[in-house]
């Protein structure tokens, strides 16, 4: 069917958090003709959205940052450790100034379907503005937790109280100060605004299905042995993170949990809990993703400080984590969380032993108790990963839509293009190292190999690119393997799509490392794009 094209650009780049942002900049760079369609008002992406009280990134400042210009990394001083919420929007915010993107960005407007054509070899974009756009190549730069899981709880639509998402929080912030407050979910979001929401409520009634490890953060000015490596060698510290496991210069170490003395094992995780960071603590041993013998060490450590910290031997008991093993599911960084359930007006509802059986207009009903409430706050998470991709109405060649090929699974080649879909990118998408790593290294890495791709598919006279079906077979193998060899695929996580009723079941991201992984794009670029086929008026190639 004819339409009238409004825009025609070579790249439409879909989201303007830090993905969309560099991935603008870049394209802009080398000359490509770009637009971006991003549904929030602004600039921010997760940092717009996500924006209640004590959300902070759980990566240090001194690696959570753009390091594709050193020029930027001197404009900015991050104030602390770890940053706040609304400190990182003001530096995404820094970023689109400095390189003037916004006059490309269209806000407040979502793509809600995507054709590829294949004769004109063109993607057909259509907004919610009743825009259409015609383009070259697509990238989806949607983020990994971006789209908030609907509340599959009964009765949540009732509730005639306020009602609150951590991932949609009012601008203007919440008063909740002599409020009745019930908060449910207590993963990172929960975690992080519990102690905030329990300063100013005059009752907090927390629901928890799942208790998470938590460390404390250990908040303040970034401490000196961090900034000093750094301030010395800013681009041999850069590099360091790109060829690391996690993106963050780390030790590697040799100790296994298993064949280490109790002592080795006392020493190493004090180490790791000072250091009130995810990596160390996520590495104290080289086997504690792969033997639940030595993840268990880490595991009974933790669960010792939160005994030490929290008063009530049963609600102690009830915050260890016992169904899942140490780092199955992201660990959360804290200030303060557990000595929260000190406070006399906070209560801990187990909801494995006391399920909610409904929503009330009123408050919350278990099967014996009702509670009356002024508030419910949701932090019940996201449809990770694959959610914000397959919620556009994609369409691929012969009209498969992304959806329907990824119903079973994602399926990608390495984690950047999927077959039947030619030019179609995703940055830090499912098959990529993504959320298990430090996202700015990851996302840079994306950007600079996907504009890396489109200079040599421009330079070639080159239209399209897309996998071949072996290559995906064969990377999804892969992902597969290294995750069968750890211990991820044994929890209920969002990593495994479990948090979700009804999505498939399989590990989302690539756990072989920042490192591995980089290594095999740079691989498959300097090998003409193994696995990839390129066509063009010059005909096809495909290696
Ligand atoms: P998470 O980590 O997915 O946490 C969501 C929490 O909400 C988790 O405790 C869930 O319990 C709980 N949840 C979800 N659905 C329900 C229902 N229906 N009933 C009760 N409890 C529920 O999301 P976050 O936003 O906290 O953090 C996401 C990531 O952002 C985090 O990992 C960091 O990387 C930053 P469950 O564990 O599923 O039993």
């Amino acid at each position: 069917e004819a339409v009238n094209i409004d825009v025609n650009v070579d790249v439409v780049v879909v989201g303007a958090g830090f993905s969309g942002l560099y991935m603008l900049h870049r394209l802009r760079q080398l000359g490509f003709s770009v637009r971006v369609l991003e549904a929030a008002g602004d600039v921010g992406g997760t940092w717009y959205w996500n924006r209640y009280p004590g959300a902070r990134c759980d990566i240090p400042t001194t690696d959570y940052t753009y390091s594709f210009d050193p020029e930027l990394e001197k404009a900015w001083v991050w104030s602390e450790k770890y940053a706040t919420q609304p400190e990182i929007l003001r530096y995404a915010q820094f970023v689109a100034e400095r390189y003037d993107l916004r006059r490309d960005i269209d806000f407040d407007t979502r793509v809600v379907a995507a054709r590829w054509d294949d004769a004109a070899a063109r993607w057909h974009l259509r907004t919610d503005t009743g825009q259409h756009i015609a383009c070259q190549f697509y990238v989806m730069a949607s983020g990994c937790l971006s789209l908030p899981k609907t509340p599959d709880i009964t009765g949540a639509e009732r509730f005639k109280g306020e009602v609150y998402f951590t991932s949609r929080w009012p601008h203007d912030g919440v008063d909740f100060t002599g409020k009745r407050v019930a908060v449910i979910g207590t993963g990172s979001s929960g975690i992080q605004s519990i102690p905030h929401i329990a300063r100013q409520a005059s009752q907090l009634t927390v629901f928890q299905r799942t208790p998470n490890f938590s460390i404390p953060a250990g908040n303040g000015p970034v401490r000196p042995e961090r900034r000093a490596p750094l301030e010395a060698d800013r681009e041999g510290y850069r590099h360091e993170a790109r060829w690391s496991r996690a993106g963050v210069p780390n030790e590697r170490t040799q100790i296994y949990g298993r064949y280490s003395t109790r002592e080795v094992h006392r020493e190493r995780f004090s180490a790791a809990w000072q250091s009130g960071e995810l990596i160390p603590i996520l590495s104290v041993f080289a086997d504690q993703i792969l033997f639940r013998d030595a993840n268990a060490v880490v595991a009974r450590m933790v669960h010792e400080k939160i005994r030490e910290i929290v008063r009530d031997p049963q609600v102690a008991e009830l915050l260890c984590p016992t169904d899942h093993a140490f780092g199955t599911k992201r660990p959360c960084l804290d200030t303060d969380y557990y000595a929260t359930f000190n406070l006399p007006h906070v209560r801990l509802v187990d909801l494995r032993r006391h399920p909610i059986q409904s929503i009330t207009e009123t408050g919350i009903a278990l099967a014996d108790e009702s509670m009356d409430f002024d508030a419910i706050v949701y932090a019940t998470g996201f449809d990770a990963m694959t959610g914000a991709i397959v919620s556009v109405d994609i369409a691929g060649r012969d009209g498969l839509t992304l959806k329907q090929k990824w119903a079973h699974g994602p399926l990608t080649y390495l984690g950047l293009m999927t077959v039947g879909f030619p030019n179609l990118f995703t940055i830090t998408g499912p098959g990529s190292p993504s959320v298990l790593s430090n996202m700015m290294v990851s996302i840079e890495q994306h950007v600079d190999w996907i504009a890396d791709c489109l200079v040599r598919l421009r330079a070639d006279g080159m239209a399209m690119i897309e996998p071949t079906q072996a290559a995906e077979a064969g990377w999804a193998t892969h992902v597969n393997d290294c995750a069968d060899i750890t211990l991820y695929p044994t929890a209920d996580s969002w990593y495994m799509g479990a948090n979700v009723p009804g999505k498939p079941r399989g590990f989302l991201p690539y756990v072989g490392g920042v490192d591995a992984y980089r290594g095999a794009c740079d691989e498959v670029a300097a090998s003409d794009y193994l696995g990839f086929r390129r066509s063009g008026a010059q005909g096809t190639r495909c290696t």
